[in-house]
């Protein structure tokens, strides 16, 4: 029991390793922790929605059921509000970013990027899903409302970032830049407990991750990689072994673990790939350095990239450091488009 550390006092005790430390990062990821449980409970009873509430969409309360995506997007946006440590959010579910008018609000310093519910076409089917945050200091002043500016910064300036994975148990990954934690909810208690401290990613693996339906509207490079997964060669660990869940989150926690890769190329009709560079590639970028491993457009560091729109979709290829290199090095070697 005394060796119980719950997020809260994890976050409180690591509050001084991070040069921004003054309680307001500390009580904004007490705000996502907060919404993670709301969501959680609300994911838990996705398959009784349709027995308990009335045919005609409303739930036995009376209210309108919504749809996880849009009810997980509300919840961590009024979390974030309520707490005033927050200027303003981007969010998956928004077409513009969106700006907290309170006073308090406008005199914070944080601006959140967020998928409130990363793959959600898996939760009629009951498989995990996630939300993924990202956390940045606003660049302009203080006290007024916040602007494109400070939502599009690179990635190497955020100041945390993490993903909550709703699977077979819950979990809250973060980092502030001083390592990566995992915390898994116990729902007895109703509180997050230190799982995972200072979790690595080994360089390498032998999990490779991609929508292989996509085959033939791959790069050249990707195609020759997925053929290198393939081949028999038992010195070299190959054939490596192929996972999809289809929910990004899932698919980078489980090879974070096991050491592997997940790939989301650009193809032939989707010339910037899938997966948006804000909130979804660039804070699983940031966690996966913390980890020791790496993240790459193909070519490029995901956080050096420069983003330009608030939903710019980029390539991506995330994992163990030797297999995204090895997938780089075979793109510059077949840089065909087909
Ligand atoms: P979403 O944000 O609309 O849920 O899309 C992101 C998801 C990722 O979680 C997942 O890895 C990917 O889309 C799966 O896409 P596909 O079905 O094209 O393989
Ligand atoms: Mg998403």
């Amino acid at each position: 029991m005394s060796d119980i550390r719950t997020l809260g006092e994890f976050i409180v005790e690591k509050q001084t390793d991070f040069p921004h430390a003054s309680g307001e990062l500390s009580s904004l990821l007490g705000s996502i922790k907060l919404a993670a449980k709301i969501v959680n409970r609300e994911i838990n009873k996705a398959g009784l929605v349709d027995i308990t509430g009335s045919v005609g969409g409303e739930n036995i309360q009376g209210e309108d059921q919504q749809k996880l995506d849009v009810y997980a997007n509300d919840k961590f946006k009024a979390a974030l509000e309520a707490r005033d440590q927050v200027c303003g959010v981007a969010s998956e579910e928004e077409d513009e970013a969106v700006a907290f008018n309170k006073e308090l609000n406008r005199n914070s310093k944080y601006v959140v990027l967020m998928d409130p519910l990363d793959g959600s076409s898996n939760i009629d089917v009951n498989v995990s899903v996630g939300t993924i945050f990202s956390i940045y200091q606003r660049v302009s002043p203080v006290g007024t409302p916040p602007t494109q500016e400070d939502f599009l910064q690179p990635g190497n300036r955020q100041v945390a970032a993490g993903y909550i994975i709703y699977g077979s148990s819950t979990m809250l990954v973060y980092t502030t830049g001083n390592g990566m934690h995992g915390f898994t909810y116990d729902p007895s208690l109703g509180v997050f407990c230190l799982s995972h401290e200072n979790m690595r990613i080994p360089e390498d693996g032998r999990i490779y991750s991609i929508n292989e339906g996509n085959y033939i509207r791959f790069p050249m490079g990707v195609k020759k990689y997925i053929k290198h997964c393939q081949e028999d060669v038992p010195e070299d660990n190959r054939p490596y072994t192929s996972r999809y869940i289809g929910s990004l989150v899932a698919d980078f926690h489980r090879n974070l673990l096991k050491g592997g890769i997940y790939m989301y190329p650009s193809t032939a009709t989707h010339p910037n790939g899938k997966l948006r560079l804000l909130y979804e590639c660039n804070p699983m970028a940031f966690l996966i350095e913390q980890a020791g491993g790496i993240a790459s457009d193909g070519k490029t560091r995901i956080m050096d990239l420069k983003p330009t729109e608030l939903h710019q979709r980029v390539p991506f290829f995330v994992g163990s450091t030797n297999m995204v290199r090895k997938v780089e090095a075979f793109l510059e070697e077949y840089p065909e488009q087909q």
